[in-house]
């Protein structure tokens, strides 16, 4: 698994700018293996802040995924999620529905995001509760193009959005509905993973990844070369 992630990491450094996408069959069942083939992004080990430590919170690694309808998001966390001990446990998938910083909450100017680089407009905002470790369900809510605070009248909270959840122990798998997002096919958006609790610790991917939600398995825009590496290992 070490061995692993370090590749990962590797693909992730060298690969900074690109735009990642990718069209796969997933079915949110707390099943993983249909993930097996998608991207991996590798986040640091140990590296929550804010509060006291604690590994239900800590991204390892994500995934990132579409078919026409929905936009899929996996995550590894470093400790089983049922072990959780705080009365509010968020994991939050964070977008930039339209690539435009300027529409949406800016994330370098409100808390809870802290600081980083490359801010972006956050648009929508996908939230997995939980409750000492207990799945409690899951939700969308977005903001308004010149919404100006979180939590203030440019922020909405999205009922008929279709979103599912499944945790495995210290992973977890969602769908959320592209319309709800407003997120077209063939547009880039912008992603990140925000994990925070009650108790105030708190991990993050930042800066954003960049996606292209697209209908073509595996598509890698920008440079060929990642393109036909992957397109290799996917056919081999
Ligand atoms: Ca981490
Ligand atoms: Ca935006």
């Amino acid at each position: 698994m070490k061995a692993l992630i370090k590749i990962i990491s590797i693909v992730v450094l060298s690969s900074l700018n690109l735009t990642f996408a990718f069209y796969a069959d997933i079915t949110i069942d707390g099943l993983f293996g249909d993930w097996e083939t998608v991207n991996g992004y590798a986040d640091d080990e140990n590296d929550t802040f804010g509060g006291p430590k604690d590994d239900t919170m800590d991204i390892i690694s994500y995934k990132i995924a579409n078919d026409e309808k929905f936009l899929y998001v996996m995550v590894v966390v470093k400790d089983d999620i049922s072990k959780g001990k705080t009365n509010r446990g968020a994991y939050q998938v964070i977008i930039d529905s339209d690539n435009r910083y300027d529409t949406g909450i800016q994330s370098d100017t409100e808390s809870p995001y802290p600081p980083h680089k490359e801010p972006m407009g956050v648009d929508r905002y996908i939230s997995v509760e939980t409750k000492m470790g207990q799945l409690l369900g899951i939700g969308m809510a977005g903001f308004t193009k010149d919404a100006d605070k979180i939590g203030g009248p440019g922020e909405f909270k999205i009922q008929d959005a279709i979103c599912e959840v499944q945790i495995d122990k210290n992973r977890y798998e969602l769908s959320a509905d592209l319309k709800s997002l407003g997120i077209d096919i063939e547009s880039k958006i912008r992603i990140a993973l925000l994990h925070y609790s009650a108790q105030g610790t708190v991990d993050w991917t930042m800066p954003a990844i960049t996606y292209l939600v697209t209908m073509q398995k595996a598509k890698v825009d920008m440079n060929g070369k990642l393109v036909s590496k992957w397109g290799r290992i996917k056919s081999y």
